[in-house]
């Protein structure tokens, strides 16, 4: 087990450093604009839906009103910032639309790895919760085979992490819990732990999905199976959509 360099912990630390950025901003936007007077929105974690978020702010401000259920307390801070009406699944259920980034979307499949912001349990519930899920991705996040560049999160209950972490090395992952930038464990918003585990190129995600959760200890994974609706594409040959 090794600790993960607390620099990839938070992926939207330096958004300005990102050679994608122009990219992001394109998908940002066109997701923003799908959402239409009258609806509840589901809204992503990461820089890309920061970016969407300060899109539907000024679409806010231009007098667009819809209601909204974040995925993590950053992203609530900054819709309540715009003045963005948010609400809980208390009253809302079932959302119309959840916009959201990733980390890697299998072509094809459309799968997802999700959690390197450390969000992926409110992100699944919220994703889970849409009649519609779109994923906002710039060109270098497409892979033919899932956990080509990223680990695979897996949030974990702190009691008995290590037992955890043993068990999902088994599985054959190399298993680093996720420390913050001061250098201790990684706390979600729920008040668990992940633990990143690189398993290099995924033959069988959903295979996997389904081992990981078995494991006692997991709360959940960052392999989204079969939740995608669409993912909004951006790189140097223009936009694309891939329909799932
Ligand atoms: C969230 O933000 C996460 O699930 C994913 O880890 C990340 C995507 O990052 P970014 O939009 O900053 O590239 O959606």
């Amino acid at each position: 087990v090794q600790s993960t360099d607390p620099q990839t912990a938070d992926q939207t630390a330096d958004p300005t450093a990102d050679p994608m950025i122009e990219f992001k901003r394109q998908v940002a936007e066109e997701a923003a604009a799908m959402v239409r007077d009258g609806m509840a929105v589901g809204l992503g974690t990461g820089s890309t839906s920061a970016m969407m978020i300060d899109a539907l702010g000024r679409r806010w401000a231009q007098g667009l009103r819809f209601v909204a259920i974040p995925t993590s307390e950053r992203s609530a801070a900054q819709a309540r910032g715009h003045g963005i009406t948010l609400v809980s699944f208390a009253t809302h259920p079932q959302l119309d639309l959840a916009i959201d980034g990733a980390d890697e979307v299998e072509r094809g499949s459309l799968n997802l790895v999700k959690g390197l912001g450390g969000a992926l349990l409110r992100e699944k519930i919220v994703a889970a919760a849409a009649r519609r899920f779109i994923v906002m991705v710039d060109e270098s996040k497409l892979v033919d085979h899932l956990g080509s560049h990223a680990p695979i999160p897996v949030e974990v209950t702190p009691f008995g992490w290590e037992s955890t972490a043993r068990q999902l090395g088994e599985l054959g992952a190399r298993v680093s819990p996720r420390m913050d930038r001061d250098g201790n464990l990684f706390v979600t918003d729920g008040g668990n732990m992940i633990l990143d585990c690189a398993f290099g190129p995924i033959a069988d995600p959903p295979g996997l999905a389904a081992d990981i959760r078995r494991i006692v200890g997991v709360i959940e994974t960052g392999l989204f199976i079969g939740r995608t609706s669409e993912v909004l594409v951006a790189g140097r040959h223009g936009l694309t959509r891939l329909v799932a």
